[in-house]
């Protein structure tokens, strides 16, 4: 759809086209999967966005991005919408490689502000007159960068509009001061109506002449702020921005109307709508938590679980038995309650359990303080997002030892959201760090074994990273037997001494398949599987190893910095052959588990062949 055919629909058409994007929406992800609740509530404020601003010139920035379906259907994806989440199909974020009217590769939370201003501060340096428009939600408004962004646009005065899209939930309820502050705002009438009663006498009485006040109004914050009422300032308005709102994010005529009305206004302008999460679905709108991400599922029926044990699961279920024994184990979340399985924890200890907020700094920064007051937090965040805790890990938890157990979800590859999700840096970033004890746990007895490692025996930093789904050992039998070392070699399979696979953690389900497919092609060798990424058993392995001809490490990770070249580091000037696998320095973007496995050749088959080669 053109702009200017945005643009020249009548308001009734426009209303028209709200019911046919949320139509389009739940069937493809009733198809596909995808992000349902957060798409549907966005639907009317993009067609109020692409009617006022012009996609093709202007910058309209997503944050997290996993609210911008109707942006793309407006935009030139209509036709391959049915593609979206798939190999080479539509992403569910935005893409700039997938569209020029991508503003900004999105998929982790609060980047919008930052990025936008990025962007009016280069229109400005290169003389242009675009407009840039940030789009971010209240729970992404719990994550510091957000402030850290708000601080610096008040400060320069950008010409730049933030729109605030508040459904009062992150993935479940929102939490925190701030959710506290915007219902506040919803709630006080006062100074909200004021304003609303001057605009509206303004545009109905004096429709030529009114617009232009009320934007002189507005632009002049302070003026407009103690004339009306002297009392009340939002929070954004101190900060520098002209704040309006809060206005109903579902009323289209109102929207478009609010939208024109500040979208000249000089400097930074903040515009607080509400909207309702899963609006035109019922089952979306009655549960908005389940339906933020889904898989498939029937329309007319909604979700229905499939109550399949599952990593997260197993880690639930094993601190909760963990932490009914030892009363000093906390709960920390980041946002990610039931994502986590921390919802589980919450419930049986509510008042051992803390959710931050979208804040992986802050969480990781106070689980240090709650370790070095002689409790021991359990942080459970997913692999992607804890890369945002880098630093937090190293200087407030690891220089003082201090005893945190990161439960890492989500590791290795998370299927159809692609690389912005997946979990692929965190051996390569725990491994540099002093301290930390790194577990890659192989299936769910193995996780549980290292939980009780972790929150019973170990004294200092802990990370425990497990994957996505469930594991195919649950219904083979578990590879662990309760005799084995964690910090020992496990050997799984002992066909020969051709090679050796050594795989860490869940990617053993690939490895050992693929040693038994080489057994049937005459390859006989091993495959051992190493739980313990740091401090690695790295003498035992050499052990079992050094007659073998070639030692294929593997490992669902990047290479740089991982396990394989950890191994080789500690064996350096052994007489043993080590060829590392893993994800070399490349993107891996969204497919099914399995796609993702085939594109960095790292399932079964590909081990199979790319073995066979060397040998
Ligand atoms: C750094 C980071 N942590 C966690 C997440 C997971 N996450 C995705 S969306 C979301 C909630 C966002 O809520 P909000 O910004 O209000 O948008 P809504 O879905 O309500 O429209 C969370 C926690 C993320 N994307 N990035």
């Amino acid at each position: 759809m053109s702009p200017e055919y945005i643009k020249s629909l009548s308001l009734e058409d426009k209303e028209l086209l709200c019911s046919e994007l949320r139509d389009k929406i739940i069937h493809t992800v009733s198809t596909n999967g995808g992000h349902l609740g957060s798409n549907l509530g966005a639907v009317e404020l993009t067609v109020a966005l692409l009617s006022v601003f012009d996609y093709t010139k202007d910058k309209i920035v997503f944050d997290v991005g996993h609210q911008a379906y109707s942006y793309k259907l407006m935009t030139g994806r209509f036709d391959r919408f049915d593609t979206l989440r798939q190999k080479g199909g539509v992403s569910g974020f935005p893409r700039i490689s997938e569209s020029p009217y991508d503003a900004f590769d999105t998929g982790h939370s609060s980047t919008s502000i930052s990025a936008a201003l990025g962007m009016a501060r280069a229109r400005d340096l290169k003389g242009e007159d675009n407009y840039v428009v940030a789009i971010i939600g209240d729970g992404a408004m719990t994550g510091g960068l957000s402030y850290e962004a708000l601080n610096d646009l008040g400060h320069s005065r950008k010409k730049m509009l933030v729109i605030l899209n508040d459904n009062e939930m992150s993935i479940d309820k929102n939490v925190g001061g701030m959710s506290k502050y915007l219902k506040n705002l919803r709630i006080s009438s006062g100074y909200l109506s004021a304003k609303r009663n001057t605009e509206n006498f303004l545009t109905r009485n004096l429709p030529v002449i009114g617009k232009p006040i009320m934007k002189m109004m507005l632009s002049v914050k302070n003026f407009f702020r103690f004339a009306v009422n002297k009392q009340q300032t939002s929070m954004f308005e101190d900060l520098g921005l002209v704040y309006y709102g809060p206005r109903d994010g579902h009323d289209l005529k109102g929207l478009i109307k609010h939208l024109d009305a500040v979208k000249d206004i000089k400097g930074p302008v903040l515009l607080h709508i509400c909207t309702k999460k899963g609006k035109g679905y019922k089952f979306a709108e009655e549960e908005p938590s389940s339906y933020h991400g889904v898989g498939p599922f029937d329309i007319s029926k909604g979700v229905v679980s499939s109550g399949k044990l599952s990593y997260t699961t197993a880690f639930a279920g094993a601190l909760t038995e963990l932490a009914t024994k030892n009363k000093k184990v906390l709960g920390i979340s980041a946002a990610m309650a039931q994502g986590t399985g921390m919802d589980k924890f919450a419930f049986k200890f509510p008042e051992r359990f803390f959710d931050c907020g979208i804040a992986e700094e802050h969480a990781v920064t106070m689980a240090g303080g709650l370790a070095v007051s002689g409790f021991i937090p359990v942080v459970a965040i997913y692999s992607s997002f804890l890369q945002r805790a880098y630093d937090q890990i190293i200087h407030d938890v690891c220089f003082m030892n201090l005893h945190v157990v990161f439960a890492i979800d989500r590791s290795g590859f998370v299927g159809n959201d692609g690389h912005t999700h997946n979990g692929l840096h965190d051996i390569s970033y725990l491994n540099s760090m002093p301290g930390m004890t790194v577990l890659s746990p192989r299936d769910y007895s193995d996780l549980k074994k290292c939980m009780d490692y972790a929150i019973n025996k170990c004294e200092g930093p802990v990370a425990i990273r497990y994957p996505r789904g469930s594991s195919v050992f649950e219904e083979e039998g578990p590879l662990y037997t309760e005799a084995e070392d964690l910090f020992k070699p496990h050997v799984q399979s002992d066909l020969g001494d051709e090679f050796a696979i050594l795989s860490t953690g869940f990617i053993a389900e690939q490895c050992q398949d693929a040693v038994l497919k080489l057994s049937e092609l005459g390859f006989k060798g091993k495959h051992i599987n190493i739980t313990a990424v740091k401090p690695m058993p790295s003498e035992e392995i050499y052990e079992l190893t050094k007659n073998v001809r070639y030692v294929f490490t593997v490992e669902e990770a990047i290479l740089s910095g991982g396990f394989g070249e950890n191994l080789m580091e500690q064996l350096k000037g052994r007489d043993l052959k080590i060829i590392p696998f893993g994800v070399e320095d490349q993107m891996i973007r969204a497919g099914t588990y399995k796609e993702q496995l085939v594109d960095s050749k790292l399932d079964a088959d590909s081990i199979v062949s790319r073995i066979r080669s060397v040998l």
